[in-house]
């Protein structure tokens, strides 16, 4: 052992290792959910397109019900080059791919979806163009031309316009497709990026390049977007809230928790129901204040423990019993977090003699509370 601390430099001497020893030269991550239907077809197309050459592929499965890591998993057994990451009660796109990345050494790696949409046959040009050296991450373009988005319709066609104008505050005005889920990149892109990466949603390609500590040398090479060959598309209403969520986190998360914003958000929704139940029972059925207010602070709170847990707190979701046991806790905190709310604004009250500011002191340590508390013990999370 080294005396002090320092770990000794040294280096294997690999050169007498066969070749068939060697590791991936490229690592192609695919994000799954729910995609078993299309996991053979998928890997099909990577061999016919990739052949014999040094790859691999990561599939970065969240627990899908339908079995997809599992026939990953079988199916590595015949083939090493394939392998699986498995999560367990964590949702992502992003996250996934970041894990995914994480998982490999490859020192090229590539994002690609599992349901065939994407040109898997433009991966070797991909490639060809980060070993010459063209650029350091070669996106895979639906709006450069050549480029085309397929069969969309009016409505989606228009919301992918928007998201790509969105997207301008965070990526270079050069770039045509950022919101391409199809890319390729050496890595040390990544591990410039990494530490800013915010890893919310859908669109890893926009945060990596917002992530950049300076800009990246990037090429876009046009292909037509596919159909999806099998199962069901994972996109929801959620998914543009959760892209707002990444925009936000990019232009203010260096100041405040962007999940801290979503859980005030969701409690300013919170107050609206609170008064909506209120009101109707001291004027209509005349109940006792003190009744009136804990019922309707009661519905306010079930409210946002929902919205939070679908919302703010997507990608760690409680379902089932454990969605219940979360509630609980939530309501528990969030009790406290009143009678803080309560005490510190009384405080502020007496010593100033200014309701305004009293009020909005209590708000201010009781949402904050609320937020440190539910954080850790409803949702487990203890970073981010
Ligand atoms: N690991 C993981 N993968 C996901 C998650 N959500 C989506 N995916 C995968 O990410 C890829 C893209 O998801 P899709 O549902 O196809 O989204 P899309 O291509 O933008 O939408 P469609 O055009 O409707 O298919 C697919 O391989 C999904 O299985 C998730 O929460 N976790
Ligand atoms: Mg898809």
């Amino acid at each position: 052992m080294p005396q002090n601390g320092h770990q000794p430099q040294h280096r294997a001497d690999l050169s007498n290792l066969p070749e068939d020893r060697r590791g991936a030269e490229l690592a192609v991550i695919v994000p799954t959910f729910n995609e078993q239907q299309n996991i053979v077809t998928l890997l099909d197309a990577l061999r016919s397109s990739l052949g014999d050459g040094p790859w691999e592929v990561i599939f970065v499965d969240d627990a899908s019900p339908d079995g997809t890591a599992e026939l990953v998993r079988e199916l590595a057994t015949a083939d090493r080059r394939i392998r699986c990451v498995q999560r367990f009660g964590r949702r992502g796109l992003s996250s996934a791919c970041v894990e995914g990345i994480l998982a490999s050494s490859a020192p090229y790696v590539a994002v690609i979806d599992a349901d065939l949409q994407h040109d898997e046959t433009l991966l070797p040009q991909m490639l060809e163009a980060l070993k010459a050296d063209e650029a350091e991450i070669v996106i895979g373009s639906r709006y450069v031309s050549g480029g085309d988005i397929g069969d969309w319709d009016a409505g989606r066609a228009r919301m992918s316009r928007i998201g790509v104008r969105l997207s301008r505050v965070l990526v270079p005005a050069g770039l045509k497709d950022p919101m391409s889920g199809f890319f390729m990149m050496h890595r040390s892109v990544f591990d410039r990026s990494r530490a800013r990466l915010s890893a919310i949603g859908f669109k890893i390609l926009a945060d990596l390049f917002a992530s950049a500590p300076e800009p990246l040398r990037f090429k876009e090479l046009p292909y037509r977007f596919r159909p999806r060959n099998a199962g069901e598309s994972k996109l929801d209403s959620v998914t543009a809230w959760d892209y707002a969520m990444l925009l936000l986190d990019k232009l203010v998360g260096h100041v405040v928790p962007v999940r801290f914003v979503a859980f005030s958000i969701v409690g300013a929704m919170g107050v609206a129901v609170h008064f909506a139940v209120l009101t109707p029972l001291i004027r209509i059925l005349h109940t006792p204040f003190m009744e009136a207010q804990a019922l309707a602070a009661f519905c306010a709170m079930t409210f946002n423990f929902a919205l939070n847990n679908s919302l703010t707190y997507r990608d760690a979701r409680l379902r089932g019993w454990r969605w219940l046991r979360g509630w609980m806790l939530f309501v528990l905190a969030c009790s406290v977090g009143g009678v803080m709310n309560v005490a510190v604004a009384s405080f502020i009250f007496k010593s100033y003699g200014a309701w305004v500011l009293g009020a909005l002191g209590g708000i201010v340590v009781g949402s904050m509370w609320n937020y440190a508390v539910t954080k850790f013990f409803t949702w487990g999370r203890s970073g981010t």
